[in-house]
């Protein structure tokens, strides 16, 4: 039990050191709104601690309220985040100070729980996980606000494998039934749940993400000027918005550049396309004679150890993803290239199904077969429905303890400031 303490205290430091790294900078950045799609950074570092004041230290431990007066300013859905700037939320140094003194008392809380309790809050240090996750989540999203912003000074360069590990270009998953989602994890979320068999027809599915090489020959060859390869919503998005490329990618005279985290460079031709919208993806897989994966199939190629007849946590098994193994936890600010990581190809062969990019799949959101929302409706139920586009895997810029080949995530297919690429499939021929 005390292991688990460990871990969760462990988690708990590493996530706010990651917050503050993030928001280390000039008020002015913090307080500004850099696009209405986001919040203001300090927004996301406030909201994040009055989240584990609301879960942890009220709902869990049943502590009086600290500041219950910033309730509203931090609830997510009373505000959309275009109107955020104009909330009167805490300026930098008082938010930092508001979330310490959450965070000391949440320490307590761990030190004095009883996490094999009755209470499904309690029971695995569940609450716990739910708030590292939520912060590692909007840490990500305070990323995206950063590349938004064009602000210099965020990257990191730490190294990263070399790619060119060869292999097919498809790998087969055979027909047949697979167990999909979980019950037994136990940080896992609500939309994960319950574990539900599935049975797929047999199907190809990509080895890797579509990377920048491929993206750019549908570029080339006028895959956004043919309305042949896209629905008729994603092609008034491109006509109305006037795509022609990946968000942050501009053209001098024929070399394709991106702007990332505030440097211009040339677009690496062996990376994962990234910053491309779920409109985007599904052209794409059209014009190369593909389509999206389903959720379920993405999941299958993941996750499914035929062998073992059950899932496993990451693509290579249940060990902690290692530097070989996959490009999470922000090491680098960018995907790494194609091939970097054969020996985290899942059971079917599949390679970097974590990690580099999110990957949209042709699923919307729904809850599973007996779905039961919890702890509360506004994590998922309330999103489920044909709004929302699934993404499974994870970024470069995601972490680990919110990462497993069960994870689901959800945005409309329109956005494309988050890290998200894409690979594609086909059924078998019958
Ligand atoms: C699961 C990433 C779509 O950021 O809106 C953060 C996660 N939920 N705070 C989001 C979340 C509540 C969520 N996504
Ligand atoms: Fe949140």
């Amino acid at each position: 039990m005390n292991d688990i303490k460990e871990r969760i205290a462990r988690e708990l430091i590493a996530v706010r050191d990651r917050s503050l790294a993030y928001t280390d900078a000039d008020d002015d950045l913090l307080v500004n709104q850099h696009s209405p799609l986001m919040s203001p950074l300090v927004w996301d570092l406030a909201h994040v601690g009055n989240y584990e004041e609301l879960w942890v230290l009220r709902a869990a431990a049943g502590i009086t309220p600290l500041r219950p007066e910033i309730d509203d300013i931090y609830d997510a859905f009373k505000t959309p985040r275009k109107d955020r700037p104009s909330l009167p939320f805490l300026r930098p140094a008082e938010a930092r100070g508001y979330i310490e003194g959450v965070r000391g008392r949440v320490l307590d809380v761990l030190d004095e729980v009883d996490l094999e309790g009755p209470s499904p809050l309690h029971r695995d240090g569940f609450v716990f996980g739910l708030v590292i996750q939520h912060e590692h989540q909007h840490d990500e999203t305070m990323l995206a606000t950063l590349q938004l912003s064009g602000q210099p000074g965020l990257v990191r360069d730490g190294e990263l494998p070399p790619g060119g590990a060869g292999g097919p270009e498809e790998v087969h998953v055979p027909a047949g039934p697979f167990l999909m989602g979980t019950d037994t994890l136990p940080w896992a979320y609500d939309n994960e749940r319950p574990a539900t068999w599935v049975d797929l027809p047999g199907y190809w599915i990509d080895r890797l993400p579509v990377g920048n090489r491929a993206y750019l020959a549908f570029m080339e060859d006028g895959g956004y000027d043919d309305p042949r390869w896209w629905t008729p919503e994603g092609w008034q998005w491109r006509q109305r918005r006037g795509i022609t490329a990946p968000l942050f990618w501009t053209s001098d005279g024929g070399t394709w550049h991106r702007t990332r985290f505030g440097r211009v460079e040339p677009v690496p031709m062996d990376e994962p396309v990234q910053h491309v919208s779920w409109y985007e993806a599904d052209a794409y897989a059209r014009w190369a004679g593909k389509r999206l994966p389903t959720e379920a199939e993405w999941e299958k190629a993941c996750g499914w150890d035929p062998e073992a007849r059950r899932s496993r946590r990451y693509p290579w098994g249940e060990a902690d993803p290692g530097p070989s193994l996959a490009n999470l936890g922000h090491r680098a600010s960018h995907p790494a290239p194609l091939g970097a990581y054969p020996a985290g190809a899942s059971a079917y062969g599949a390679e970097q199904m974590v990690g580099d990019v999110w990957e949209w799949t042709s699923s919307w959101f729904h809850g599973y077969p007996g779905f039961r929302s919890f702890p509360y409706k506004e994590y998922s139920e309330v999103f489920f429905g044909e709004e929302y586009r699934v993404l499974r895997g994870g970024s470069w810029a995601a972490d680990p303890a919110a990462v497993r080949t069960t994870f689901r995530n959800w945005d409309y297919p329109i956005r494309r400031q988050i890290f998200t690429g894409f690979r594609c499939a086909r059924s078998e021929l019958v």
